[in-house]
């Protein structure tokens, strides 16, 4: 299957920020049968992130405050450039201002398959999500990134906004090649025993089962809204949760989450395969089957 024009051998990848630094580890994933890989987000700069705890395990998910911890974009490169991966490799890459995307960018072009941009980490001064949550930054920085490589760029979006339509709009007037739905939702976790919030940081991400709704919910108002290929990502945990994505209109879907368990990947993409072969549909067929129904 090709999206972005790029070809991919199915439509499940692992999403940013889960097991994505090492090159040992992307080469585990892709014997493990994943479609594709996005690495945790890269910036100019290494960065430690913040301290621990860095994560509150749910009965019904994850809350996450890593805080953007990364080697730097020079340190990573190092990593992947002699990697011959056989699977498509985006890199995600958070910036403070267009300037710094721009560079980070430009660096990586010639190392992987597409950029996907994150602009809704939701715990991030600065970056992520406080760029995101804007339209005109948002178009802005995806405009300068697409002037500045010939990869496709894809962006990922924030559901921490009153409209994520207008977010994804803006989005597809820069230039981009595709949208991804959704980043973590901000929350946060107390201890009533400590007294206080759990996350060194307070505030954190929520992933896992419990966002899945919310995700759908953006993939699909974004799918009949944009004409670019959307990625759905956001508590996808069987082949029926990606199958509920791509018939909403998601041309690929991403694990994060769940890619706790490496055999995620082939359990999604041959379940996804047996559900057409039973329906005797193309993938093609359903994707966004919904949408038109409705
Ligand atoms: O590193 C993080 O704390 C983080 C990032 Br960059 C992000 O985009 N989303 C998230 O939940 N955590």
């Amino acid at each position: 299957m090709r999206v972005f024009g790029i070809e991919f051998r199915n439509p499940v990848l692992l999403a940013s920020g889960v097991l994505g630094i090492s090159g040992y580890l992307f080469k585990r994933i892709e014997k493990m049968g994943a479609g594709g890989i996005v690495t945790k987000s890269i910036g100019i700069s290494p960065r430690k992130g913040y301290e621990n705890p860095t994560i509150v395990e749910l009965d019904y998910g994850i809350l996450n405050a890593m805080g953007l911890p990364n080697p730097g974009v020079d340190h990573f490169l190092e990593e992947i450039k002699d990697l011959n991966l056989s699977i498509p490799l985006i890199v995600s890459i958070f910036g403070k201002d267009s300037e710094e995307f721009m560079k980070i960018a430009k660096k990586l072009e010639n190392y992987c398959d597409a950029l996907e941009l994150n602009l809704s980490c939701p715990h991030a001064e600065n970056y992520g999500m406080s760029l995101g949550q804007d339209k005109n930054i948002v178009y802005k920085i995806t405009k300068d990134v697409k002037k500045t490589v010939e990869i496709p760029v894809i962006v990922k979006l924030t559901p921490n906004v009153d409209d994520i339509v207008k977010i994804a709009i803006a989005a597809e007037r820069g230039g981009a090649d595709g949208i991804t739905a959704i980043n973590t939702l901000k929350g946060m976790a107390v201890s009533i025993e400590m007294e206080k919030p759990i996350l060194k940081n307070i505030y954190g991400g929520l992933s896992g089962r419990c966002i899945k709704p919310v995700a759908l919910r953006c993939v699909y108002d974004i799918c009949r809204n944009v004409k670019v290929p959307v990625i759905g990502v956001g508590g996808i945990t069987s082949a029926e949760d990606a199958l509920e994505f791509i018939m909403c209109g998601a041309s690929l879907v991403e694990i994060g989450t769940a890619a706790r368990d490496l055999n995620v990947f082939r359990r999604i993409s041959e379940g996804i395969e047996k559900f057409l072969r039973k329906k005797n549909y193309t993938l093609e067929e359903i994707t966004g089957k919904i949408t038109k129904n409705i």
